[in-house]
C-alpha cells in the first residue's frame, strides 16, 4: 500500500518564528507540503506505532493538507492519528491533546493571525511530546533535510470523512476523530473558578468576545455562553471561516478597532476580548482602556493566585526579550525567577518543563502558563475574568492601581511591513556594525548606555540562539529594540520596540505615543529607517 514518490527539494522551507508559513499558491506547488511533512518525519526518531495529533485553524487549504498529512503519517509508520473533528484544533487545544494523551507529537496547520484564502497564507508547524513548538535543534534538522529530500512516503486511499467523531482506518493506522473543544473546556474549568465568573456575569457585568471568524468561536461559545452563562451572542464572529470573512484574524487595535471603539463608547461593555486565527493570541480591553500585552502579562502574574489553578503562587515568569520589563517588577516583588528569552514560544518550553516558570508572555499578544506549552488566548481571557470576578473592580482601576504600585512601562511597537528584503537587511546590517560605537552618543537628549545583539543560552539544555534582535539601552532604563519578523510571507517586516519606564504616578496618564515621542525620533536617528526604507511612518502601531 505504501507508495514512495520521487521528489526534488524546494529551497525555501526554513521554518520561521512559528513553523513554515507561505502563501497558499506556494504550498499548492507539486510536492511542496509533502516535502515539508516528510522532512519533519525524517527529522524525528522512534515514532513507529506511536500517535500523532493533527489539527488546524480551519483556514483555506487546511482540508487538503490534513488529508495529505494523514496519508503520510500512515505511510511513515505512525500507529494512530488523533484529528480534531472537521480538521479543527486551536493551537492551545492541540497542545493539550498532545499532553493529555501522552502522544509522540503533533502537526498544527495554521498561519496564525495572517489572513487566509486562495492567495493568502498557510502554514505547518510541528510540536513535540511536551505539546510545545519544536525547538531549533529540530527545526534546523527539518530545514537541512528539506534541502536534500528526494522522496516522500504516502498511501493511496480516498479522503477520510472528518465530519463526525469516530474511528477510521488508513492502511493499518487508526484515525480517531476527536471533539476539538470538550477536553480543552474541561482544562479551563479545572484552572478557573467558573462559579465566580458565572456570578460576575449574573451581576450584570457585560462582556464581548470576538473570535474574528477564526478557530476560537466554538471554544468561546462552549465556555463563555454554555458553561459560564454569558448571554447568547456574547461571542461575535463565532463561526470559523476559511478566509476569516476576508479580515486579518489579528487581535490588535488595527484589526479589532471596533472593540476598542466599543469600550471607549459611553455605553461600552465592561470587558472586551479577541483572539487570533489559531487561538493562541489575546486582546484585552476594559471599559475606557486597552491593556497592552506587556502590562497584561505583569497583571496576570501579579494576580494569578486569585484563580484556583494558581492559588499556590507561581514559580517564575518568562517573557520574550522585546516584551516590556513590567513583569520583571512583579517577579522582583514576588521574589520569583524571571527569564528573558528570544521571540517565539518555543523558547519557553524548557523553562516550563523544568518548573522554573509558570507564566510566560510576549508583547505580541501572547500569554500562557504551564497548563499547555503554547500561548493561549482564551486562557488569558478567562484568567482576566477570574481576577475580575474576585476583585470586582473595573479593569481600568486595576491597571492604574498596578502602575501606581510598580510604575508604568510605556511601550509601543512600530512595524514597517512589506519592506524590500535587501533594504531591511541593509538597515539591520548597518546598525549592527555600528552598535559598538553607540555608547555615549546622545540622541534627542538621551545618552546611549550600551547596545548589543541579543544572544540567549537556554539554562536547561545549554543551547544557544544568536542574532535575536539589536538592543539599544539608554541611561535611565529606556530601550529600543530592532528585529526582523520571522513569520511574514512577503518581503520583510521591521519591528521596532520602544520602551520607557515612568515611576511617577502623576505622569502615568500620558498618551503612549506622546510619552515615547523622543525615543521614536531617536529610533529613526539611530537606525536611519527613512533613509534605508523610504518609509516615514510605520504601517502598524501596537
Ligand atoms: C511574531 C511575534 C512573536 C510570536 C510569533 C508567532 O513573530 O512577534 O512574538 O511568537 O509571531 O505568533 P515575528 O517573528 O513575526 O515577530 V502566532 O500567534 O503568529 O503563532
Ligand atoms: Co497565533
Amino acid at each position: 500500500m505504501t507508495v514512495t514518490v520521487a521528489t526534488t527539494p524546494h529551497a525555501d522551507q526554513r521554518p520561521g518564528t512559528s513553523g513554515l508559513r507561505k502563501k497558499v499558491p506556494v504550498f499548492a506547488q507539486p510536492n511542496y507540503a509533502e516535502n515539508f511533512i516528510q522532512s519533519v518525519f525524517d527529522s524525528l526518531d522512534g515514532f513507529a506505532g506511536k500517535t500523532l495529533v493533527i489539527g488546524g485553524d480551519g483556514r483555506y487549504y487546511n482540508d487538503v493538507v490534513i488529508q495529505t498529512a494523514i496519508r503520510m503519517a500512515a505511510a511513515n509508520g505512525f500507529g494512530r492519528v488523533l484529528v480534531g473533528q472537521g480538521g479543527l484544533l486551536s493551537t492551545p487545544a492541540a497542545s493539550h491533546v498532545i499532553r493529555k494523551n501522552g502522544v509522540f507529537g503533533g502537526l498544527v496547520l495554521s498561519a496564525s493571525h495572517n489572513p487566509g484564502g486562495p492567495t493568502e497564507d498557510f502554514g505547518i508547524k510541528y510540536n513535540i511530546a511536551n505539546g510545545g513548538p519544536a525547538p531549533e535543534r529540530i527545526t534546523d534538522a527539518v530545514f537541512a533535510r528539506s534541502k536534500v529530500i528526494d522522496r516522500y512516503l504516502t498511501v493511496e486511499t480516498p479522503d477520510i470523512d472528518l465530519s463526525a467523531i469516530g474511528v477510521h482506518r488508513v492502511a493499518g493506522m487508526a484515525v480517531q476523530v476527536v471533539d476539538p473543544v470538550a477536553d480543552y473546556a474541561d482544562l479551563m474549568e479545572s484552572l478557573f473558578d467558573f462559579d465566580a465568573i458565572r456570578g460576575l456575569f449574573a451581576s450584570g457585568f457585560r462582556v464581548v468576545m470576538d473570535s474574528m471568524s477564526a478557530i476560537t468561536g466554538p471554544y468561546a461559545r462552549e465556555i463563555l455562553e454554555n458553561r459560564l452563562g454569558a448571554p447568547a451572542g456574547t461571542v461575535l464572529n463565532a463561526t470559523p471561516l476559511p478566509d476569516f470573512g476576508g479580515h486579518h484574524p489579528d487581535p490588535n487595535l488595527v484589526h479589532a478597532r471596533h472593540l476598542y471603539d466599543m469600550v471607549m463608547g459611553a455605553d461600552g461593555p465592561d470587558f472586551a476580548a479577541a483572539s487570533d486565527g489559531d487561538g493562541d493570541r489575546n486582546l484585552i480591553l476594559g471599559k475606557g482602556i486597552f491593556v497592552t500585552p506587556s502590562d497584561s502579562l505583569a497583571l496576570l502574574a501579579a494576580n494569578a493566585h486569585l484563580a484556583p489553578g494558581y492559588a499556590k503562587g507561581i514559580a517564575g515568569i518568562a517573557r520574550s526579550m522585546p516584551t516590556s520589563a513590567a513583569a520583571d517588577r512583579v517577579a522582583e516583588k514576588l521574589g520569583i525567577e524571571m527569564h528573558e528569552t528570544p521571540t517565539g514560544w518555543k523558547f519557553f518550553g524548557n523553562l516550563l518543563d523544568a518548573g522554573q516558570v509558570t507564566i510566560c508572555g510576549e508583547e505580541s499578544a501572547g500569554t500562557g502558563s504551564d497548563h499547555v506549552r503554547e500561548k493561549d488566548g482564551l486562557w488569558a481571557i478567562l484568567l482576566w475574568l477570574n481576577i475580575l470576578a474576585v476583585r470586582r473592580e473595573p479593569v481600568k482601576r486595576i491597571v492604574e492601581g498596578h502602575w501606581a504600585e510598580y510604575g508604568r512601562n510605556f511601550y509601543t511597537r512600530h512595524d514597517y511591513e512589506g519592506v524590500e528584503t535587501d533594504k531591511a537587511q541593509a538597515l539591520m546590517g548597518d546598525l549592527e556594525s555600528r552598535l559598538g560605537g553607540l555608547a555615549g552618543q546622545v540622541f534627542e537628549g538621551m545618552t546611549v548606555e550600551g547596545a548589543d545583539s541579543f544572544s540567549y543560552t537556554d539554562p536547561v539544555d545549554g543551547s544557544v540562539a544568536n542574532g535575536q534582535g539589536l538592543r539599544i539601552f539608554f541611561e535611565g532604563g529606556s530601550r529600543i529594540v530592532f528585529r526582523l519578523s520571522g513569520t511574514g510571507t512577503s518581503g520583510a517586516t521591521i519591528r521596532v520596540y520602544i520602551e520607557r519606564y515612568e515611576p511617577d504616578a502623576s505622569r502615568h496618564g500620558q498618551e503612549t505615543q506622546a510619552a515615547l515621542a523622543p525615543l521614536i525620533a531617536a529610533a529613526d536617528a539611530i537606525a536611519g529607517i527613512a533613509r534605508h526604507t523610504g518609509r516615514t511612518a510605520p504601517d502598524v502601531i501596537t
